[in-house]
């Protein structure tokens, strides 16, 4: 009796957990986004906004009605990514944080087009080679994807919708685009925390609609 009661308090209580990976390349902002997903649902915590880079990886569960989102903060840094792949096959969404305020002042209908010179003004080639592995890689296969224009408070930032015309969608254009999977690029400022909801609202409903292809974990 007393396993059968157990058995269905455990059933009325568990919810469904599902990891989200945050990538982008050194000093995109993905700790200070940690801060803020942690701060978005909990009434007294403020997000720590004064970060260091990381070394490894920053993890936290955030506690939604209806799901756990275990949220990974992995390095950037060159050295370090080599290590991502390593999260791919256990992640249910993947965002992809990108510094607005460094991708040059961006021609970026000239993307792939230009010379290593023309690069020294922003990291956007760079953005869109590691951006490009991540998709090709085998254990993201059909994994969501949303892209943050982050830094849209800095007055040199470029516009979300250059971001998404002259790099996500070449991305996605081009033969490393990788498999089908649902995609979103929307703008935010992990300092602010100007479009930290939306972002979350955005996976919460992107992993549940792909929870088939990769259930989630009870808890
Ligand atoms: N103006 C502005 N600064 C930001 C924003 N997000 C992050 N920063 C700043 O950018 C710097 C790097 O932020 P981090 O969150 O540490 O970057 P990261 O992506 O975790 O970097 P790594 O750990 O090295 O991969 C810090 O000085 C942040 O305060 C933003 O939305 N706006
Ligand atoms: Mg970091």
């Amino acid at each position: 009796m007393y396993h059968l009661f157990k058995g269905l308090y455990m059933y009325a209580t568990s919810k469904e957990e599902y990891s989200i990976l945050l990538l982008g390349l050194d000093n995109a902002g993905k700790t200070t986004l940690l801060e803020q997903f942690k701060a978005l649902h909990s009434a007294t915590l403020h997000p720590k906004l004064k970060t260091v880079p990381t070394v490894g990886q920053n993890v936290s569960t955030i506690t939604l009605p209806d799901m756990y989102l275990k949220i990974w903060d992995v390095g950037g840094q060159h050295s370090l990514r080599g290590l991502w792949q390593s999260y791919f096959a256990s992640c249910h969404a993947i965002v992809f944080v990108i510094d607005s305020s460094d991708v040059g002042d961006a021609d970026l209908t000239k993307l792939g087009d230009r010379n290593a010179e023309d690069e020294v003004d922003g990291r956007l080639e760079e953005c869109r080679m590691v951006l490009e592995d991540v998709l090709q890689h085998e254990d993201t296969e059909g994994v969501p994807l949303l892209v943050l224009a982050n830094k849209q408070d800095r007055e040199d930032c470029v516009e979300v919708v250059r971001i998404k015309e002259g790099l996500v969608r070449k991305v996605f254009e081009g033969e490393k685009g990788g498999a089908v999977r649902d995609s979103r690029v929307l703008p935010c400022s992990a300092l602010t925390g100007t479009g930290v909801k939306e972002a979350v609202d955005w996976l919460c409903s992107r992993v549940k609609w792909n929870k088939e292809a990769r259930p989630p974990v009870m808890r």
